[in-house]
């Protein structure tokens, strides 16, 4: 990612109003390994409801998808430790498998290689490392089925209609037969979904002050973090979660030489992660123009791996 590509997001983010700074500059070197804590959270419920659904749906997902052969494509794929859980039952059933993970970090691909090459040896990887609306060009062109995967509830980051738009994006690259999987946290008790994301520990405030600190080391920013608190929002009517920083007083702070002025208790809106239900999934896959969908389900029913096929 360009450096003046996250600057220009900081300032305009910062001078619009309310402010807002986007989730997808967590992930610096520090907020990735933040981002691992909170998997390890007890309230984070989200990693062992899709663990589990892989382990013990995977087959049943598997009896959906009829070719001899596929490629399967992940997007955001990471270390794919969680992704082999279905990797593996698939290359037991087809003829033959590939894999081609893309991720923004080609450090994280190279873990993700060598952990597919001790858990499916043989299994042929081609990673691709680059911002997935880049590269997701370069796989139109297989002659294999496809099945894109997009895991981990990340298409909850994407607010309102964006996601509708990011799953027609994704869609005109497939073809008839080829199938979407999506990994998606589902509307549940409000508490439930709150406690993910404003744990008594604090890691989820660490995690989003990281950015006003990463504003601070690369954008020659001055954010006093002793200055602002976490405070997060789950909204039943919409699914909307959502994450803020609050300014604790008026305050002025510098960012790449320009003045960003707060009021007391100022929000800035960090990230949204949208919760759906069983029938907004239907929604959205009949919007986007898919023939049919399968839901796969946790046994607490807090988590789906969605099936979408063309
Ligand atoms: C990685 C986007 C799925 O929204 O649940 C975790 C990120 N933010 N705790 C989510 C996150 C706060 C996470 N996703």
């Amino acid at each position: 990612m360009k450096t003046n590509t996250f600057e220009k997001d900081v300032l305009t983010g910062l001078q619009s109003n309310p402010k807002r700074l986007y989730s997808k500059y967590f992930y610096d070197d520090k907020g990735s390994a933040i981002f691992q804590q909170i998997m390890h959270m007890p309230e984070y419920y989200l990693p062992g409801c899709e663990t589990e659904i892989l382990r013990l749906r995977a087959k049943d997902i598997i009896r959906k998808l009829p070719h001899k052969s596929y490629d399967v494509i992940e997007l955001g794929a990471g270390d794919g430790s969680k992704t082999a859980l279905f990797l593996d039952p698939l290359v037991r059933e087809k003829e033959k498998v590939s894999y081609i993970p893309l991720d923004i970090s080609p450090e994280i691909l190279s873990v993700n290689e060598k952990i597919m090459e001790e858990k499916l040896p043989g299994l042929c990887v081609k990673p691709i490392a680059g911002d997935y609306f880049e590269t997701l060009k370069n796989i139109s062109s297989g002659k294999n089925p496809k099945i894109i995967l997009f895991l981990g509830s990340n298409i909850g980051n994407f607010e309102g209609e964006k996601a509708l738009d990011f799953i027609r994006f994704v869609k005109s690259f497939m073809r008839k037969g080829d199938h979407l999987m999506l990994g998606v946290d589902l509307k549940k008790h409000p508490r439930t979904i709150l406690a993910a994301y404003d744990d008594p520990a604090g890691i989820t405030k660490k995690f989003n002050i990281n950015l006003l600190e990463r504003i601070n080391r690369e954008l020659d920013g001055n954010f006093n973090t002793a200055g602002f608190d976490h405070y997060a929002s789950y909204d039943p009517l919409s699914g909307a979660t959502k994450s803020f920083l609050i300014s604790k007083a008026a305050q002025e702070v510098r960012v790449a030489g320009q003045t960003i002025t707060f009021h007391p208790y100022e929000p800035i809106h960090m990230e949204i992660s949208q919760k759906y239900s069983l029938q907004d999934l239907d929604q959205i896959r009949l919007k986007a123009g898919f023939k049919k969908d399968h839901h796969f389900t946790d046994s607490k029913a807090y988590f789906s791996i969605s099936l979408f096929e063309v």
